[in-house]
Formats: C-alpha cells, sequence, structure tokens
C-alpha cells in the first residue's frame, strides 16, 4: 500500500492518495504532434502517489518501483532547472518546475509513488508519473487546474524540463480518460469525446503484447520523425500535417519532392483518416470492422513511417494469421507493446501462437495481457 510506503520512508503519513493511469492508444499514431486526431484509451494499470504538502521548499521524490535505484531524492523546489540531471524523478520534478513556472506556488512536497504500470513499454509511464504529480498537488494546493490544463503543463514538464519532444495524447489520456471509452482527441485545441468502447459486451477482446524491447523516444528518431513532419508541412505551406485534408492528399505528395518526407505526409493525412473511420464504426456498433484498419494502421507506420522493428511487425503477422481481426503496434514505436483484436473465444489460441512465433524466432518471451479501458486520474484517499 502507498500509504505504507510513505509512512515507512517519511516517518508519517501522507495528505492523500491519487492514481493515473497508464494508456494503449487504439489508433492514431504519430499525429498529436501534427496537431491531428488520436484514439488512447486507460489502462488498469496506474501509478499512485501518497504526498504531503511542505513549506520549507524541500521536495523529496521516492519510488517503491525495483527498477531504479533506491533511496529518497531530495531537491529544492527553488533550484528545479530544466536538463534535470535526476533520471525517473525528473518526470515529477519537472511538474513542480512547469507549474511553478506558469505562476503557482508550490513550496515542496514529500512524494511516495508506486507503479504498475510496465515502464519502456509504450504504455506511458511516464505520462502516469507525471499527471499522479500534477493532479495531486492541484488537489493539495487548490490550484482549481482543469483536467487539459494539467495535460499541458505536464507535456511542458516533458518537453522542456526532460527534453523529450513528446506530443500531448499520453498526458491527456492519463489526465482525462474514463472507464468503459476511448477518449476522441483533437490535439490541435484539445477538444474531446468520450467513445464508448465495451468489447467484452461484443464477445471481443483487445490483447496488448508488450515485446519487452525497450523504446528510447528521447534517443532521437523520434525527433527526427516530428522535425520531418514539421519541415513538410512548412513546405506545403500549412501550420501543420493535419490541415492536409484526405481528398487533397495526391496532391500533397505531388507537391513534396523529398522522398524522405513523402512517405511521412502519407502516414499522417492517412492516419488522421482511419481515426475518423474507427470512431464512425464505433459509434454504429460495428466493433470487429475496426480490425482490418487497426492493421491497414500498423502497414503504414512500418512501411512510411518507418518506427516499428521486427518483434512488433512479428506480433501483427502472427496474430493476424492466428486469426486476429487486426492488429498494430501502439505508442511511439522502435519496441514496446502492440494491440491485437481478437473474438473473445480465439483469444487463447491467438496469444498462444504469438508467444509461440517469438519463440520460434528467437525473440526474448513478450508479455500478453487483456486491455481494459479503465478510469483516469483520480484521487483515492
Ligand atoms: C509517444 C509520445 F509520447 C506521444 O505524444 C505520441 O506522439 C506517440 O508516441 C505516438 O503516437 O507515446
Amino acid at each position: 500500500m502507498s500509504e505504507d510506503g510513505f509512512r515507512a520512508t517519511y516517518g508519517t503519513g501522507p495528505e492523500g492518495v491519487w492514481a493515473a493511469p497508464g494508456r494503449v492508444n487504439l489508433i492514431g499514431e504519430h499525429t498529436d504532434y501534427n496537431d491531428g486526431f488520436v484514439m488512447p484509451f486507460a489502462l488498469p494499470h496506474a501509478t499512485v502517489a501518497a504526498v504531503a504538502r511542505r513549506a520549507d521548499g524541500r521536495l523529496r521524490l521516492h519510488t517503491g518501483s525495483p527498477d531504479v535505484p533506491a533511496g529518497v531524492v531530495e531537491l529544492h523546489v527553488d533550484e528545479l532547472e530544466p536538463g534535470g540531471g535526476a533520471g525517473w524523478a525528473d518526470y515529477p520534478a519537472g511538474v513542480i518546475w512547469a507549474l511553478r513556472d506558469a505562476g503557482y506556488e508550490i513550496t515542496g512536497a514529500d512524494v511516495h509513488f508506486e507503479s504498475t504500470v510496465p515502464t519502456g513499454a509504450g504504455l506511458s509511464s511516464s505520462a502516469a508519473l507525471e499527471v499522479v504529480t500534477a493532479v495531486a498537488l492541484n488537489d493539495l494546493y487548490g490550484l482549481g487546474l482543469e483536467r487539459w490544463r494539467i495535460a499541458r503543463l505536464c507535456q511542458r514538464a516533458e518537453n522542456v524540463y526532460v527534453g523529450a519532444p513528446t506530443g500531448i495524447m499520453d498526458q491527456t489520456a492519463s489526465a482525462c480518460c474514463t472507464e468503459g471509452h476511448a477518449l476522441w482527441l483533437d490535439t490541435r485545441d484539445l477538444s474531446q469525446r468520450q467513445i464508448p468502447f465495451d468489447l467484452a459486451s461484443q464477445g471481443l477482446r483487445l490483447l496488448v503484447v508488450d515485446t519487452r524491447v525497450t523504446h528510447a523516444h528521447s534517443e532521437g528518431e523520434y525527433g527526427k520523425r516530428r522535425a520531418g513532419c514539421e519541415q513538410a508541412a512548412a513546405l506545403l505551406g500549412v501550420d501543420a500535417l493535419r490541415d492536409i485534408p484526405y481528398e487533397g492528399l495526391g496532391d500533397a505528395l505531388a507537391r513534396v519532392e523529398d522522398p524522405e518526407l513523402r512517405p511521412l505526409v502519407r502516414h499522417v493525412v492517412t492516419e488522421d483518416r482511419r481515426v475518423e473511420r474507427v470512431v464512425e464504426l464505433l459509434e454504429t456498433g460495428d466493433a470487429r470492422a475496426i480490425g482490418p484498419v487497426l492493421t491497414e494502421g500498423h502497414a503504414s507506420l512500418r512501411d512510411d513511417f518507418k518506427v516499428s522493428c521486427p518483434e512488433l511487425d512479428l506480433v501483427v503477422s502472427a496474430g493476424v494469421e492466428a486469426g486476429a481481426l487486426g492488429a498494430r503496434m501502439t505508442g511511439g514505436g522502435f519496441g514496446g507493446s502492440a494491440i491485437v483484436l481478437v473474438e473473445e473465444s480465439a483469444a487463447e489460441k491467438t496469444a498462444e501462437a504469438i508467444v509461440g512465433a517469438f519463440a520460434t524466432a528467437g525473440h526474448r518471451e513478450p508479455r500478453v495481457f487483456t486491455a481494459v479501458p479503465s478510469a483516469g486520474a483520480r484521487r483515492l484517499v
């Protein structure tokens, strides 16, 4: 229990306990930094924070995670500077920096974290860590911040303090998702709709397959894709690739001569269209029909955007061969996880086929679990 962990670390009890989940993205990949559309949902896996305010400016951060060195990270709120250097603690420290930089008075905190979100699996463990810190401080310091604003501040923490040029999807998913729904989000103005997403009642299941190939966005490739998209948008005379309508794709491609940039444009424009199609299908109650759209999205990420890897491709091919309705990588790529849409009755057989294909290929055994659309960030105690 995180309250016990807080007590064991700091010797007193916390003022409250908050949770923020990891996410899976159903469709809409690498569209968020192009002002486009995304459709994530929250996982039951969450980061929990037991928190108490301090008045002396000290910031003490501790995690029960076995993946990081033990010990309390001690910082001072006046000394937080972009660039961090405190490893995992940069994410919560960055949130406090972003809040203070935006003019909110935070006078210190003691925090103990515990998490069930797998790290490095492309399931937004970083966003969960940021958002749980922000919602806790928002409540304790009475800041009155709306959820979309919390997401923006957390994104700023990640972009500026941590130095990873990510979009707004993961923080918004963690802050705004609701149980039983996928979140349709327009990343330009953060307008959103909760789309009912209850696969179980339709005899379906969505498997998450964590390839256990660790991805690392800040290490260059993600930033290169983002820069390429921005360059293409500038060439085409639009603010962002979202402004190229699907019907105008042919014309746009004819105007982009650079063979590196052309496929980036094609991916983003077709992916925005796939988000629209998935929303339409879910709203007409035809969840089975989203399968091929997911698989098409994977091909686009693999061939045009070039952010897949052999293990992610194998999840998709082995899953589809075993009879899955559709499959795709989810998240930033270069490792991490894939999702596989299956008939409930075929779930076990499909998971076994994927694990078997990994063994045959000599890859590390993947972790497979069922994704249940769950609640966004909330106060627990
Ligand atoms: C990562 C980023 F953090 C998101 O902002 C998004 O760009 C995603 O990759 C790709 O869709 O999760």
